[in-house]
């Protein structure tokens, strides 16, 4: 024990005569400063949580500012979501692209119309905005094609309406 003893009183001696109260202040202070400004660094902020569009509107109605291009029954209305498959069915991996105007921040959204295949049609909510849509004969620009030629099934069901980014302004 009075080794021990010895060996606090050496080092406490040692750190006495080596530094003042000052400098301890002064250490002190810097690591409040530095903690204090540690969450305004990038990194802090890279971590927060990704920005998704505000939204309004009832996904249930055609009115829904994410429908603007589509042409389809709405899965929201048929045992999914505005940007989910009714269960028993299957998201086409081709789809046609829209872009909206979100009207709580004002910015355009890039919107991807994925059809829900498997199923008979869903018959419930049919919404037909067709925001850009240009006759079949441009099928690149058309929306009244049966994305679900690119899935499993080709049996149409019903639409989603995806945000996939925001809009590019010029
Ligand atoms: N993309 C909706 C749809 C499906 C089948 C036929 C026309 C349009």
């Amino acid at each position: 024990m009075k080794m021990l003893d010895k060996l606090f009183e050496k080092s406490a001696r040692s750190i006495a005569q080596t530094s003042s109260r000052r400098g301890l202040l002064k250490s002190l202070g810097a690591v409040l400063v530095g903690g204090a400004a540690i969450p305004l660094l990038p990194v802090a902020r890279a971590s927060d949580s990704p920005q998704y569009p505000q939204d309004v509107g009832d996904p249930s109605s055609c009115d829904y500012w994410r429908y603007c291009a589509v042409d389809g029954f709405l899965c929201e209305c048929c045992g999914g979501s505005y940007n989910s498959c009714p269960p028993g069915t299957e998201m086409s991996p081709i789809t046609w692209i829209g872009t909206c105007r979100n009207p709580v921040d004002g910015r355009n959204y890039v919107i991807s119309y994925n059809d829900c295949c498997g199923k008979t049609q869903c018959g419930s909510c049919l919404c037909q905005r067709d925001e850009g849509d240009r006759p079949i004969y441009r099928s690149d620009k058309s929306n009244d094609v049966n994305w679900c030629l690119g899935a499993t099934s080709s049996v149409y069901h019903c639409s989603t309406a995806v945000v996939v980014g925001v809009a590019f302004e010029k």
